[in-house]
């Protein structure tokens, strides 16, 4: 049997090459391609979702699980989408990121979580305009489609697509949009069937919205990350000391990680730092979502005397005074 809760772990810490050795091996154990995605890769990449819902991880680290996911995903694509192909199918599912948008990553998981999810899924890729919405449409046959907006300059463009489809011939497809700056008000106001916050939350969408799911409760990201109670000195003991690593887009610092035996500190870097690494890439031509990721890395592990909040707060004051 196949170690599902370590694969779902390494899908978390991001260990793309062991998510697919693990696949592979789950494969030749005999386990279906359909039990593997879901016990093995859905399962790992939900615990991302919520943990990053919740505000205990952030997007990079969303990025590299996502890579590892897709890892996995490689392996069992020919015999998915060998079952996708059968008229046991959950529904069709065009996706598709709007016009003037090149963010493509959070399109493309829920295309993942989709096909997993049993839906046949064309993904006609980023800046679409209504017009290549419709010419695909025309030829796909779509129960849904799916736009992704990552910028507010962008998710109004959603309305013009949602307006092309209210037509004759067009108006029973069901237009579900996402990204992070939409809302179920945004949803609303523009006349869109649905709203997803993450890809589980998409996918439980799609199923609802193709009569196949119960109508899913609304969805946000919560403020805060829970709290824990902070261990105490005297378990500490006298001379504390934390392990850290530091996460990188190529040579620029990202996201900061610290912890101890009693708890893991994870420090965002200010705006500017974010900002730096997307000017960088569009500067670069890394506009590709899979080129974007595959550039973020961990620092190796070190150590250094203090609690994790003393020394990610360290690491964040040195950062922040090398790159002002
Ligand atoms: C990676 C990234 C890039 C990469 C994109 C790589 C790629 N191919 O995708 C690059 C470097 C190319 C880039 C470029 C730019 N970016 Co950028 N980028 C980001 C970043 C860091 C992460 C986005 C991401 O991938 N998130 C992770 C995924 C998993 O999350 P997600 O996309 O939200 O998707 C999830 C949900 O929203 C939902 N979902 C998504 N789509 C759909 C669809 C449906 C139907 C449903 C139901 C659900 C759903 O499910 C997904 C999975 O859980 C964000 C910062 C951030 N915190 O979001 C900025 C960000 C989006 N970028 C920003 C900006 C400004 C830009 C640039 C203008 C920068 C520049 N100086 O040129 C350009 C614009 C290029 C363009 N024309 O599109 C701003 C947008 C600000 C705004 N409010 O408009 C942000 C917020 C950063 C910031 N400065 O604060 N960017």
């Amino acid at each position: 049997m196949p170690d599902y809760a370590l694969m779902n772990q390494c899908i978390y810490d991001g260990k793309a090459k062991e998510v697919e050795q693990m696949t592979q091996a789950a494969l030749a154990e005999g386990r279906t391609a359909q039990e593997i995605l879901q016990d093995g890769l859905i399962a790992g990449m939900s615990v991302v979702g919520e943990d990053f819902k919740h505000n205990i991880l952030y997007v990079p680290e969303v990025l590299i699980a996502a890579r590892a996911m897709k890892a996995g995903m490689a392996v069992l694509k020919p015999l998915l989408s060998a079952k996708g192909a059968t008229d046991t199918s959950s529904g069709r599912l065009l996706m598709g990121t709007v016009r003037g948008d090149l963010h493509d990553i959070g399109k493309n998981l829920v295309c993942m979580m989709a096909e997993g999810a049993g839906f046949i899924v064309k993904d006609i890729g980023v800046d679409q305009s209504v017009e290549k919405f419709a010419a695909a449409a025309e030829e796909f046959k779509p129960d849904i489609i799916g736009m992704s907006a990552l910028l507010t300059t962008t998710m109004t463009y959603m309305k013009t697509v949602i307006d092309g489809f209210n037509v004759p011939g067009r108006d029973h497809i069901k237009m579900a949009i996402g990204g992070a700056p939409i809302s179920q008000m945004f949803a609303d106001e523009i006349g869109a069937d649905g709203y997803g916050a993450d890809a589980s939350s998409a996918v439980d969408l799609f199923l609802y919205l193709v009569g196949k799911g119960e109508a899913p409760k609304a969805s946000f990201k919560t403020g805060a990350a829970p709290v824990k109670t902070a261990p105490t000195a005297a378990q500490r003991g006298p001379n504390p000391v934390a392990r850290f690593q530091v996460l990188y887009w190529q040579n620029l610092a990202a996201e900061i990680k610290a912890w101890d035996d009693f708890e893991e500190i994870k420090v965002a870097l200010p705006q500017r730092f974010a900002d730096r690494i997307d000017a960088t890439a569009q500067r670069l031509g890394v506009t590709k979502g899979d080129d974007y990721i595959a550039q973020l890395r961990w620092s190796d592990e070190a150590e250094r005397p203090g609690t994790p909040t003393e020394v990610a707060a360290a690491l964040k004051a040195e950062l922040e005074a090398a790159s002002p």
